[in-house]
Formats: structure tokens, C-alpha cells, sequence
């Protein structure tokens, strides 16, 4: 049988992206990533995926876990990305995204693993009893970027690392096989494209409410360190009014706001919600009271997140149309991600059909 060789183009600028279905979708989630879909959607090709294989991996409720698909595949639609333009779907029905995953197993090394910060972090003291799952979870996210061959990827600053892994696996990949991928009159010496990081927007590290120090986070156990998507009116004015700030009113001007990560974190909120700049909106609350400035974020937050929440629980309350969205979106993705797996057996040397 005569194989088709794969175009020898360059690669088709094309954005991947996922969210874990691990519940509390949080104001992070839409800065660092989920708005950020909306935006590049006039710009690119792009992948959304609900990344349901990770979040088993620090053990899950099957129940809970259907429920948090559906929520995040409405929080894609409501922030407006658009379902028949652009693939939304959930990462267990395209299964090219574990076959792949091995393979990346075998080619990251386990120095590259050990140093994954998020291992650490999500591991803790207790190492041992932590998952496989989530120590290989750097290789399976390599897996969901390349299967696609996606060029870019838009994340919060957390998954800068990860994604360097994955330039890393890609570039190790491209150079193990090199020969093999020639001869078979694939792309020569880059299969797989080293995908750039768009880790940009205001807003690509928001903090915990409780504590600027530390990132806002979905399993915080406390719901005040957040503000969810789903939050009404009074809970976001609660969460706000009890976010820790400093005793000192807001500075002037931005140099002012160093060392102080807290009054930095809620500035940084204002400005990502409004498209305002810091330096504008430091002169208009600097030297005021924090409760002034809190009750104008407030506002803000209210304005800003009331219609994406509406819009997510009238959705997820058509359980129906959620899964058509990603029943259809996970054929075309395997649509595009069967043929590279096609060519990726054919330069492992596995045999096939
Ligand atoms: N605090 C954040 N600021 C900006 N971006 C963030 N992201 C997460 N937290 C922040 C970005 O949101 C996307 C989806 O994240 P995820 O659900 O896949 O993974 P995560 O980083 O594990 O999310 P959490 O909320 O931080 O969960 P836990 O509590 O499990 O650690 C990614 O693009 C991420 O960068």
C-alpha cells in the first residue's frame, strides 16, 4: 500500500487549550485563559478542550466530574467562544491524546519530570502516595498540544514550565527520529512544531484573595480566596469587601504598589476587568480608603461577571446541548489528530492497518 506523505507546508498556525474539569472555575480561570479563548478565536484555528483525563488525577467522583465538564464547556461558550467555528470538546473521547501521552512517556526523560514545580507542589510531603497519573501529567499535556500540532498555546504563568516540557519532548521527538521521519517523507526535522507560550493578557497570574503570595487556585480550601465564575452579586461583594489588603491607603502610582501583594493583586484585578492601565486607576483611587476602591471592583466584578454566570447556568441546565457541543467537536478533533497518530506509528515503527 502506497502511504500519502504528509504536506511538507509549514505548520498551520493553530491554538490548543484546556481547562481541568476539577470544579470552582475561578476568576483566574477567565484572565489567564478562558477570555483570552474568545479573543484569539478571530485570529487562529483553535482547540479548546475540556481536559477531563487530568483531572483524575488526584482522584475525582465520576458524578462530580460530569457536572464539571458541562461547566466548563458553558464557561467556553459564555465567555463567547464560538462552537461551530472553532473544536470544543472533552479530552477522553479523542483517544490519541493517551496513545500519544505514552509514547511522550517514553521519550521525556525523568530529570525533565522531577523538576515539574506543579508535581511538587500538588504532591506535597506525601510523594509516594501521590498518583502516577500526575506525576506523567506534564507528558499528557505535551500530548494534547502535539496531537494537534497546535503552534500556540494560551495559559495562565503557571503552565510556563509545563509548556517548555513540552518544546522540550517535541524538540527530543523531532531529533530521536529525524532519519525515520525524513525517509518517510514527512516534515524534515520538525514533525512536531516547538509551540510558543501566550502567556500575556493583564492578568496572567492572579492571586488568592487571602493571600497575594499565593496563586488563585481551585482547590484553596477557602471559597474566599476566590471569586468564581458562578458567584452571584452578593457573594462577589462579600469575597471582595473580605479581601486581606494592607493598612496602608493605595498608593499614587504604581512604584508604590511593591511589596505589597495584596493591594497589587486587587489593582491588577481592576485593570484586567476594565482594560483600564494601573497608573490610571491609581490616580484616581490613590490615597483613598481600600473600601472606596473595594466597592468600584465590586461593581466592576458584578458588571462584568453577572452575564457570563447567567449564561453558564442557563446553559449547563441543557445537559442535551452540552454534549452535542462536545460529541461534535470530539469527531472533528479526532478528524485531525487520527492521521498525525496515523504518521506517528508509522515513524515509531509500530504496524498498523
Ligand atoms: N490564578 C490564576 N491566574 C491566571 N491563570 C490561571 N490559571 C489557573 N489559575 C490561574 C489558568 O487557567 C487555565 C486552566 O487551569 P487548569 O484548571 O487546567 O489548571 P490549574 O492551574 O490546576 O487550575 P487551578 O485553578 O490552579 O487549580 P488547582 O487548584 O488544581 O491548582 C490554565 O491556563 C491556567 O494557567
Amino acid at each position: 500500500m502506497t502511504r500519502q506523505p504528509i504536506s511538507l507546508k509549514p505548520h498551520t498556525p493553530r491554538i490548543f487549550s484546556g481547562v481541568q474539569p476539577t470544579g470552582n472555575l475561578h476568576l483566574g480561570n477567565y484572565l489567564g485563559a478562558i477570555k483570552r479563548f474568545a479573543e484569539l478565536q478571530t485570529s487562529h484555528e483553535c482547540i479548546y478542550c475540556v481536559v477531563d483525563m487530568h483531572a483524575i488525577t488526584q482522584g475525582h467522583d465520576p458524578l462530580e466530574l460530569r457536572r464539571a465538564t458541562h461547566e466548563v464547556t458553558a464557561a467556553y461558550i459564555a465567555a463567547g467562544v464560538d462552537v461551530k467555528k472553532h473544536i470544543v470538546f472533552n479530552q477522553s473521547q479523542v483517544s490519541g491524546h493517551a496513545e500519544l501521552a505514552w509514547i511522550f512517556n517514553c521519550v521525556a526523560r525523568m530529570g525533565w519530570a522531577n523538576r515539574m514545580t506543579q508535581f511538587k507542589e500538588k504532591a506535597g510531603k506525601d510523594r509516594e502516595n501521590a498518583s502516577v497519573g500526575l506525576f506523567a501529567y506534564p507528558m499528557l499535556m505535551a500530548a494534547d498540544i502535539l496531537l494537534y500540532r497546535a503552534t500556540a498555546v494560551p495559559v495562565g504563568e503557571d503552565q510556563k514550565q509545563h509548556l517548555e516540557l513540552t518544546r522540550d519532548i517535541a524538540q527530543k521527538f523531532n531529533f530521536d527520529f529525524a532519519e525515520r521521519i525524513k525517509a518517510l517523507g514527512l516534515n524534515s526535522g520538525d514533525y512536531f512544531p516547538l509551540t510558543e507560550p501566550l502567556i500575556a493578557g493583564p492578568a496572567p497570574r492572579v492571586m488568592s484573595l487571602r493571600d497575594g503570595t499565593k496563586k488563585m487556585s481551585k482547590s484553596d480550601a477557602s471559597d474566599y480566596s476566590r471569586i468564581n465564575l458562578t458567584d452571584d452579586a452578593d457573594a462577589i461583594a462579600q469575597k471582595v469587601r473580605k479581601a486581606k489588603t494592607d493598612p496602608e491607603p493605595l498608593p499614587s502610582e504604581a512604584e508604590g504598589l511593591k511589596g505589597r501583594p495584596e493591594a497589587e493583586n486587587l489593582v491588577t484585578l481592576f485593570a484586567a476587568l476594565s482594560g483600564r492601565e494601573a497608573a490610571s486607576i491609581l490616580t484616581e483611587f490613590g490615597g483613598g480608603q481600600f473600601s472606596t476602591f473595594k466597592q468600584a471592583l465590586v461593581d466592576l466584578a458584578v458588571a462584568s461577571l453577572a452575564p457570563i454566570g447567567d449564561e453558564m447556568r442557563r446553559l449547563v441546565a441543557d445537559p442535551a446541548m452540552i454534549d452535542a457541543v462536545l460529541f461534535d467537536g470530539a469527531d472533528r478533533a479526532r478528524a485531525i489528530a487520527e492521521p498525525v497518530m496515523r504518521e506517528v506509528r508509522e515513524i515509531m515503527g509500530f504496524v498498523q492497518r
